[in-house]
């Protein structure tokens, strides 16, 4: 592990500079990936995003305004990745071994990179690559400023997670000033949807089945659906807030058939149910409130491996 200090200096020194998001891209994800390339742009830096997964509509802003440019990578930074499994089979193969610095902020963090930044106390790595891109003597505009702000809002469901510190506002409120409209920014991220999107949450909504006494949620994404309402990953992105939100339930699952079989499972939990640790039984993880993991079995099996553990943690509670 490296201190910002170091993390700074190695981009400071970097050329030709390639920059990694995780596959099913999120808003902190895509926002890192801009901000830090708009920031080496402004450098003199040639640098590009790479994602296994294409940018959704919902995200396509962030990159309007940044220029592609294409170049042998001489440097690999990896921004909002805890584990090198995360890049997508194909981004993984390629870049094992070869990332040269990796920012996040996953207390799950898997060491994948020559160097690791990370600081689990940020809510968003959207809030360490600022603070990178200040350090690198960029002053930053509102390219940088819109992305990152839709990286902590989107990772911080609104300012409304128990990850929030005074330090989240305090950047959110630096971002302000440079005159992003952020209640629009907000309005896209939590109002607007689509079609699609509606068609999922109504069929998402008819899945759900509760257990242990209501303590535990559990909502299924099948291809069928997915197909069903024409959604994408943009359409598909913060489902799986849904079975937590009712009143009752301290953790809430979310199982998702992938397209090569078995299920994504995403947790989220309140504070005294820790997320992470249910996930790590399945070689996964993530923060105590939100973490995922990948079962490989049909949805019954997965279904009944998963209540397996959340009952043993709910059954002392
Ligand atoms: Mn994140």
């Amino acid at each position: 592990m490296i201190d910002l200090e170091r993390a700074v200096s190695l981009l400071r020194n970097a050329q030709d500079i390639e920059i990694l998001s995780h596959h099913f891209p999120d808003g902190d994800t895509l926002g890192c990936a801009a901000a830090l390339c708009h920031a080496l742009h402004l450098l003199g830096k040639r640098a590009r995003c790479t994602c296994a997964d294409p940018v959704s509509e919902k995200y396509s802003f962030l990159f309007e305004e940044i220029e592609k440019q294409d170049f042998p990578a001489q440097f690999v930074v990896s921004v909002d990745v805890a584990d090198i499994k995360l890049l997508g089979p194909v981004l993984a193969a390629k870049h094992a071994g070869n990332i040269d610095l990796c920012i996040d902020h996953h207390g799950s963090h898997q060491i994948f990179a020559k160097e690791s930044y990370v600081d689990s106390t940020a809510a968003a790595a959207c809030e360490i690559i600022y603070e990178v891109i200040c350090r690198l003597g960029v002053v930053p505009d509102q390219v940088i400023a819109q992305a990152v702000y839709t990286g902590i809002t989107t990772d911080t469901g609104c300012f409304r997670y128990t990850n929030v510190t005074a330090r989240t506002h305090e950047i959110a409120a630096q971002v302000i000033r440079t005159g992003i409209d952020a209640a629009d920014i907000n309005r896209q991220m939590f109002e607007t949807k689509t079609r699609a999107r509606l068609e999922m949450e109504r069929s998402v909504l008819d899945s759900i089945e509760f257990y242990f006494d209501s303590r535990c949620a559990v909502m299924q994404i099948s291809r069928a659906m997915i197909d069903a309402s024409g959604a994408d990953e943009g359409d598909l992105d913060g489902l799986s807030a849904i079975p937590r939100q009712i009143e009752g339930v301290l953790v809430g699952v979310t199982m998702r058939e992938r397209k090569i079989g078995g299920y994504k499972v995403s947790l989220r939990t309140l504070p005294q149910v820790n997320a992470a640790k249910i996930c790590a039984e399945f070689g996964g993880g993530g923060h105590i409130a939100a973490a995922g993991c990948t079962i490989e079995e049909d949805f019954e099996s997965a279904r009944e491996k998963i209540l397996k553990v959340i009952g043993k943690v709910l059954e002392t509670m």
